[in-house]
């Protein structure tokens, strides 16, 4: 809350400076904890393993993998609008068992429309554990070539037809992630229709 309102005060003194000009949206990153060994760090295109917590801005929690559903944790493909913009942009760098906070402004979250629990123009809180990082479709290029449809996820069609991808790809498409762009409310449908 206090957080909330410290960042609301800063944009409207910075709108106030700047004379109306919005300064462009970002992900406000907080390191938790940070592993002594890391062998690699997050990049576009990886598949990461997360646990991950949601919260609003008055505290409420509207999301844990480690409580809810299965309470496993999700794999999902950085950098390719998957998730929230604000997942793409504040997990980047990071390495197998890091923790970090991010502060995700609506336009980087679920903006003017919200979704199911999530209010229009909310600024969302998560707290986000990186379990795994692994190699994702080798470039931007290739998954390009694979997604056929165009919706930037692969499917299990479209892998197969290429039979490029080994295992990961496969498990990274057969599942549901967290706060998904359009489809976190409707994981029962999405998996029938997979
Ligand atoms: C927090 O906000 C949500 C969404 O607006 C609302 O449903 C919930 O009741 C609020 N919780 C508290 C404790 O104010
Ligand atoms: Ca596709």
């Amino acid at each position: 809350m206090f957080l909330a309102c410290l960042s609301w005060f800063c944009t409207s003194l910075l709108v106030f400076v700047n004379g109306g000009k919005l300064p462009e949206a970002e992900v406000k990153i907080t390191v938790l904890h940070k592993p002594f060994l890391c062998h690699r760090k997050s990049k576009y295109g990886d598949i990461l393993l997360v646990h991950h917590e949601g919260y609003l801005s008055n505290g409420t929690k509207f999301h844990s993998s480690y409580t809810q559903g299965d309470k496993q944790p999700v794999w999902f493909t950085l950098g390719i609008k998957e998730v929230i913009k604000g997942w793409d942009k504040g997990l980047q760098g990071m390495c197998a068992g890091e923790k970090r906070r991010l502060i995700i402004p609506p336009a980087l979250a679920y903006g003017k429309e919200g979704k199911g629990k999530i209010p229009p123009e909310a600024t969302l809180t998560f707290n986000i554990e990186v379990i795994e990082i692994r190699n994702g479709p080798r470039s931007h290029e290739s998954f390009q070539e694979m997604d056929l449809n165009d919706d930037w996820k692969l499917s299990k069609q479209e892998v197969r037809r290429l039979g490029q991808m080994d295992r990961r790809t496969e498990r990274v498409t057969g599942r549901q992630v967290g706060p998904q762009t359009g489809r976190w409310t409707d994981r029962q449908t999405d998996r029938q229709t997979d």
